[in-house]
C-alpha cells in the first residue's frame, strides 16, 4: 500500500490563509510543502518502527526511537479527536501567540522577532529549564494554512488546516553559551468530523454540537547539547501528552460562546 500512499500524498498543496507573500515565503512553502505529507504518512504503514507510547481515550502517542551523534531525537507522532469545535478553530487557537501560554508548558517566556503577514511569524522562545540541565531556546516560523487534497477521513466537513512551525535562525538572536539551541519541525492537522448527516447546502445548519476536531500532531524535535536519553524520552511523553490535553480544553472553553467557524 505505500506507493499509494505516496501518491495520494504528493498531491497535497497548501494555500496561505491570509496572505501576501513576504521575504521568508519561499522557505515556508519548502517546509510546508514536505512536513504536509510527512504528517498524513500513517504510523502503521512503512518501515518505520512507530511504536504506541501512550493511549487515553482518543488520544494516541506514538514515538519513533532515533538518536543522532548521541542525541536522543525521538519523532513523535499523535492523533487526538476534541470534542465542539472546528479544525479552523483549532489552528487558529494553536497559532494565536496571545493565549499560547495558556497551553504551552513547555515555555517560560517568548518574543515576536518579526512578523512577516497575518499567517506567518517568527518567535524566540525560551523554554523551562530543566534541572541540572542547561536552559532550551528556539527560534522559529510559526505559519498557518490551508491543505488541499489531503486524505479525507470519514463524515469530515469542510477544510483540511495546518499549523506548521519550523526551526531558522535569526540575526537578532545569536547563538550563545549561556543557553543551548534546540531545533523543531513541528505539524498540526486539523479536521472538522461531523455526527449526522447533512444534505448538502444545509451546511449553515450545523452547530458545535455536531462537530469534533481530528487533530494529527508531529513533532520532530533535536534538544540539542546533550543529556540522559532517559530523561529526554520520559519529559518528551509527558509534554506532548500534557500538550494534546491542555489545548484541547483550553480551545474549547475559547469557543464556548463564539459561532461556530467551519
Ligand atoms: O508544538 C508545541 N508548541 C509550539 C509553540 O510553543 C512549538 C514548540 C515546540 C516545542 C519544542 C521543544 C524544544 C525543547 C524544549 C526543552 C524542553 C523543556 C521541557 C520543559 C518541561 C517543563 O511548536 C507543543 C509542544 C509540545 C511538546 C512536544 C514534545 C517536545 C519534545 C521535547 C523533547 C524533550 C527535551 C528535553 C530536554 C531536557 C534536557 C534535560
Amino acid at each position: 500500500a505505500q506507493p499509494q500512499i505516496e501518491a495520494v500524498l504528493e498531491d497535497i498543496v497548501h494555500k496561505p490563509y491570509t496572505g501576501p507573500e513576504h521575504k521568508l515565503t519561499p522557505l515556508v512553502n519548502e517546509h510546508v510543502g514536505k512536513y504536509s505529507k510527512y504528517v498524513f504518512e500513517p504510523v502503521e504503514s512503512g518501515d518505520g518502527n512507530w511504536q504506541l507510547a501512550h493511549e487515553d481515550g482518543d488520544m494516541k502517542v506514538y514515538r519513533r526511537e532515533l538518536e543522532e551523534d548521541g542525541v536522543v531525537v525521538d519523532p513523535l507522532k499523535a492523533q487526538h479527536i476534541v470534542k465542539g469545535l472546528s479544525a479552523f478553530e483549532m489552528c487558529k487557537y494553536f497559532f494565536d501567540k496571545d493565549t499560547r501560554l495558556d497551553w504551552e508548558g513547555t515555555v517560560e517566556s517568548f518574543k515576536v522577532l518579526d512578523k512577516l503577514a497575518d499567517d506567518s511569524v517568527v518567535f524566540h522562545q525560551l523554554h523551562k529549564r530543566v534541572w541540572p540541565s542547561t536552559q532550551r531556546e528556539t527560534v522559529f516560523c510559526s505559519h498557518i494554512c490551508m491543505l488541499t487534497n489531503a486524505p479525507r477521513p470519514e463524515n469530515m466537513v469542510g477544510h483540511t488546516w495546518m499549523v506548521c512551525n519550523f526551526s531558522m535562525e535569526h540575526p537578532s538572536v545569536p547563538i550563545t553559551s549561556k543557553m543551548i539551541r534546540a531545533t523543531l519541525n513541528v505539524g498540526l492537522v486539523c479536521q472538522t468530523i461531523i455526527n449526522r448527516q447533512v444534505e448538502p447546502g444545509q451546511e449553515s445548519s450545523i452547530t458545535r454540537d455536531d462537530v469534533s476536531c481530528k487533530i494529527i500532531y508531529a513533532a520532530n524535535v533535536n534538544p540539542g547539547g546533550w543529556a540522559p536519553p532517559s530523561v529526554v524520552r520520559t519529559i518528551a511523553k509527558r509534554e506532548i501528552t500534557k500538550f494534546l490535553k491542555k489545548i484541547s480544553s483550553c480551545a474549547q472553553k475559547a469557543v464556548l460562546e463564539q459561532p461556530l467557524t467551519l
